[in-house]
Order: structure tokens, then sequence, then C-alpha cells
């Protein structure tokens, strides 16, 4: 009901005005087609009302579309769901533009993005930039994943069916990627990688970006892939990710290959994830706008809680230079940077370059996550499952310390344990049953890290 309430409210009046860049962009003739349909919406009934709301918010009328939805008293069960997603949505809209109003002066430029040693300790590293959401770069860190580059991968990968996506100017999607086919990685790699060995490709170019390791190359890849948990301990992403795909499970760590002179365009990782990168190979240029200025780039939601923004950093620097305040860093091979959840970034593959990331939640960026998901699970079902995931999570203290440096077998080994254990606890065993599951969940032998002691705070109850 509030999935069908929601649709009609938001994604097929989108449908109607126009494309998402365009309605981003505010372009002259979709405002003009939006407050065009919003006159046009017939009678006082709750649901034309609310329809009439969503599109002057759309239209920009943030103010007026807030009053509207004001006035609306009581609704059925699924238009109330479906409004409280759209009252949030406005609402943000609202406080963005009296922020925008209320900082009248450029205050912007480029400002460096923290460079660590790895040898940096983990609680400083959580105390410094985890927990008030501050980017950085590990310099020189310990392998995640070897340094590969195309030729490597075209051995491991040959026959692969991968799909490939590129960043495309005119779309209104996530940072502007489209898909373009599914074909076998050595075809994408003579076709699109080796060209460009030297010069640039186009920034349109196909690239592999965000392929499950997890899910299509555990045997091949995923061997040689560790997890990063001595910086990043706690992941329960990937804990939800599997309770709710027990099949599949979670798709992190990915991998990501690119031509030099491409790119992905700026966005925002969904869920309020944090999201960390291990560059394997060439060099990208990382740029970040921190979630406190957001508003001056001028987001709007759509048809979910996923900013699109009408330019790019690049744009913005042509029409206001020196007004947004941009983190930037060149990330070579060997380097890993964490960037905090809620963050825009936008991506230059500066070389044909190799990466292998994950998003990922962790006690810093819980309450954010789950207030996200619990706005979107007024409308999606995928939502309030993960929502519960990340409840359950928390409620079993699985946010104690985890172990660290996991290989990435025995990290998803121990995710899966953990379901299973949990499971057992909610028949309500409870803590004693819990605490007696501990010795199954032990690492796999071939795999067994060295004189590493598991952490029993990760299964307390
Ligand atoms: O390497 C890239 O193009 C960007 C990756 C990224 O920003 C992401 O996956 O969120």
């Amino acid at each position: 009901m509030a999935r069908r309430a929601w649709q009609e409210l938001r994604p097929a009046l989108i449908r109607a005005a126009g494309s998402p860049l365009a309605l981003a962009r505010r372009e002259e003739a979709v405002v003009q087609r939006l407050l065009g349909l919003a006159q046009a919406q017939p009678g006082a009934d709750p649901e034309r009302l609310a329809q009439r709301a969503s599109l002057l918010d759309l239209a920009g009328r943030h103010a007026e579309a807030q009053a509207l939805l004001q006035g609306l008293g009581e609704l059925p069960a699924g238009l109330r769901a479906a409004v409280s997603l759209l009252t949030h949505m406005v609402r943000c809209h609202v406080l963005w533009e009296e922020d925008r109003n209320a900082r009248s002066e450029a205050r912007g430029g480029m400002v460096p993005v923290e460079i660590l040693s790895p040898e940096v300790p983990p609680a400083e590293l959580r105390r410094r930039f985890l927990e008030p959401g501050v980017p950085c770069v590990l310099r020189g860190c310990p392998e995640v994943a070897p340094r590969w580059g195309p030729l490597e991968l075209k051995k491991l990968l040959g026959d692969q069916q991968v799909p490939t996506r590129r960043c495309e100017e005119s779309s209104g999607s996530w940072a502007r990627l489209e898909f373009v086919q599914a074909q076998k990685f050595k075809d994408f790699c003579e076709a699109h990688i080796e060209p460009f060995k030297d010069g640039a490709a186009p920034r349109e170019s196909p690239q592999l970006f965000d392929f499950s390791i997890w899910q299509h190359c555990a045997d091949t890849l995923g061997r040689q892939v560790s997890m990063p948990s001595q910086w990043f301990p706690v992941d329960l992403y990937t804990y939800a990710g599997a309770r709710i795909q027990p099949v599949s499970g979670s798709a992190g760590p990915t991998l990501f290959l690119a031509p030099k002179g491409s790119g992905s365009s700026l966005h925002v990782d969904t869920l309020q994830t944090h999201f960390w990168m291990a560059m394997c190979h060439g060099r990208k240029r990382w740029r970040l706008v921190s979630r406190d200025d957001i508003s001056l780039l001028h987001p709007m939601y759509l048809a979910d809680l996923n900013p699109v923004f009408p330019a790019d950093l690049n744009a913005l620097e042509e029409t206001s230079p020196g007004r947004v305040k941009v983190h930037e860093v060149v990330l070579e091979p060997g380097d890993l940077i964490f960037v905090p959840a809620g963050w825009p970034h936008q991506v230059d593959n500066l070389e044909t370059s190799v990466a292998v990331s994950a998003n990922f939640i962790d006690p810093s960026n819980l309450q954010r996550a789950l207030d996200e998901a619990d706005l979107l699970a007024l409308v999606e079902e995928e939502a309030q499952l993960l929502g519960d995931a990340l409840r359950k999570a928390e409620v079993t203290r699985l946010l104690e310390e985890a172990a660290p440096n996991e290989p990435l077998r025995v990290f998803k080994e121990i995710q899966r344990r953990l379901l299973q254990a949990v499971g057992i606890a909610a028949l309500s065993f409870g803590g004693l049953c819990l605490a007696a599951c501990w010795p199954l969940i032990e690492r796999p032998a071939e795999k067994k890290p060295p004189a590493r002691q598991p952490s029993l705070s990760a299964l307390r109850v």
C-alpha cells in the first residue's frame, strides 16, 4: 500500500515532469510543467493535495510544499507513510535553502585530505576521523589486495561476464553512472582499457565499477583479498546485508577497473554508509565536500534519499569558484582512503586504475544509517529488513570490536556464523547459548591468521 502510494506521490510525477537531471537543474520548461501539473490537481482530497505539495517541491517552491503538507490532517495508512517520507524530503530542501541563504560569503577553496602513516593507532583513527566524520588516507598500507594491474586481472578473470558502466553528463542517476552492457572481462579490457595505456580515454568510457568480489569471484580474487579490519574493525553493513541476502551474501568488497580519463560524478554513498577504497594500481583524484556544506551543492531528493546534484565539482568551480570547500587527494597504489558517511565525492581516474573498496557501518554512523533506513522503510520493504537487521546487531552487541585484519573468506565466514549464532540466540537460548556457540566460530583451519585470539566481546549479548 505504502509503496504504491509513494509511486503515485513521487516517481510517477517525476516521470510526468521531465528527466531527473532537468528537474535537479530546475530547467525553466520543467518548472513550468510542474507548476502546470500542480494547478491541474483538482479537488481538495488529501491525495491530490499531497501530490500538489510534491510537485511544488520539485519546482523549487519548498516552503509552499511544506505548508500544504502541514495542513493535510488524517490520512489512510499507506498515504500517511508516503507523506511522511515526502515531508522529510521537503524539510531537508527547506533547511538546505535556508543554509545557503545564510552563507552569503564564499568560504571555499581546496584543502588537502590528511595523509597518515598506517602506524596510526586505531583508537586515534577512530577519535579523529571515524567519530567526527573526517576523511583521511593511510599511505603505504599493508596490502588489502595485491597490486593487480589490468593484465593480472585479465589472467584471473578472462572469460568472466562483467557489467560495465559509464559516467554520462546527461544522466540523473547516482554518480551519473549508467549501465552499458555485460561482457567478458577480457573483451572489456581489450576494448576499453588496453587502448588507453598512454593517452586518456573519453570521460564517458565504460568502466568496471563496484563489481562484487564476494558474489562473483570469491574463488579467484577473493582468495587474495584481506579486509582492513585493523582500522575498520566493525562492519554491520556486511552483517545486515548477509541477513537479508542469505544466499548471495553482501556485495562488499568490490572491484574497480577504469581507464585513464574516466571518472564518476558527484554522489553520496547510500544509506549513510562509510566507505574505504584501497588502491592497487594507477592514480585516482578524489574530491570530497563535507556533509555540513552539502547545501552549497544544491542537492535535490527526487525518488529516494540519494541526492541528485545539478552540477558536478568541475562545473561548480567554473560557475562559482571558491564558494565550496573541496577536500582533495590523489591516491596512489598502497593508499587506503576513508570516506565518512554523507560526504559527497567525485573521482577522476588520472591513470588506468584498479581499486578494491567496501561500504561499512560501525558505531560512528549506525544512528545515521538507522534513521535513513527507517525513513526509506516507510515505503520500501528491503530498507525495513536492513533496518531490522542493523537493530538486531545493535541489541546483540555485535558492535564490540571484531578481530583485526581478516582474510576475506574468514571475515565472511565469521559473519555467516555470527548470523547462525544470533539466530539461535533469538530462539531464546539467550546469552548462555550464544556463549556456548563461541567455539563454533573458529577461523577455517587453513586460513587461520597466526597467533591471534578472537575477540569474545564481539559475541556478547
Ligand atoms: O572510483 C570511483 O570512481 C569512485 C568510487 C566511489 O565513489 C563509490 O563507489 O562510492
